[in-house]
């Protein structure tokens, strides 16, 4: 029972920690450079042969940390997996075994400069969120209404800044990917809403059709289609 307790509540091994991305930047504009760093704290390295579009490739998997050093602050960690998955904080991530940067942006113009980290979401996009930085350093998410799984966008990388669009969005950002359901490209604008405290979906374009309110309804064919 002693050595059980021992085995669980041992402090991680730092050597076997695993470095995947650093960024130094001035994360909390008092002048100073500050370090981030996305670090794996358990897993393995190996070569996904099972995983299609992207998905087969050499990664990290496991249990992952958002560590953020502020000058003259103290180091503080965020566990990531708990970032995307705070109903299964169980669940694993992963990311490509090969050098990638964290994106920079500062997505709800509120003048703290925030970031983006993604996961395999399928062969048309993967699932991104948006993150922020507390004066302590601690990271948090921003939430989107109605993407709590992530931001659907194509494939851009571990981190995106969801630059590849028409023309920057004045309150948000744009992301799109190819939609199998209305069979073209889907694009959506996001917009800060100061109220809700959170992104909400405030216009869409399906193809090359003119830009919608909201999102985008489900296609008729796709309502009379029986549920399986
Ligand atoms: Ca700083
Ligand atoms: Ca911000």
């Amino acid at each position: 029972m002693i050595v059980l307790l021992l085995v669980c509540c041992s402090p991680l091994n730092a050597a076997s920690e695993q470095v995947l991305t650093t960024s130094w930047r001035d994360l909390n504009g008092d002048g100073a450079r500050d370090r981030i760093r996305v670090i794996m704290v358990s897993g393995r390295r190996y070569y996904d042969t099972n995983v299609w579009c992207g998905g087969e490739c050499e990664k990290f998997e496991g249990r992952f940390v958002i560590e953020v050093k502020l000058a003259g602050h103290k180091t503080i960690r965020t566990d990531l997996n708990l970032l995307f998955c705070p109903e299964e904080p169980e669940s694993e991530l992963w990311f490509v075994s090969s050098p990638w940067n964290l994106c920079f942006a500062d997505f709800n113009h509120d003048g703290q400069i925030d970031f983006t980290i993604g996961q395999y979401g399928g062969c048309n996009s993967w699932d991104y969120k948006i993150f922020s930085i507390k004066p302590s350093g601690g990271v948090y998410e921003l939430p989107v209404i109605g993407d709590e799984y992530g931001i659907p966008n194509g494939h851009d990388g571990e981190s995106t800044a969801f630059s590849g669009y028409d023309e920057p969005a004045p309150d948000g950002f744009f992301s799109g990917y190819y939609s199998n359901v209305h069979g073209t490209g889907l694009t959506h604008r996001y917009a800060w809403d100061k109220k809700l405290n959170a992104f909400v979906c405030a216009a869409h374009q399906i193809g090359d059709q003119p830009w919608k309110p909201g999102r985008e309804p489900e296609p008729e064919w796709l309502l009379k289609t029986p549920s399986l």
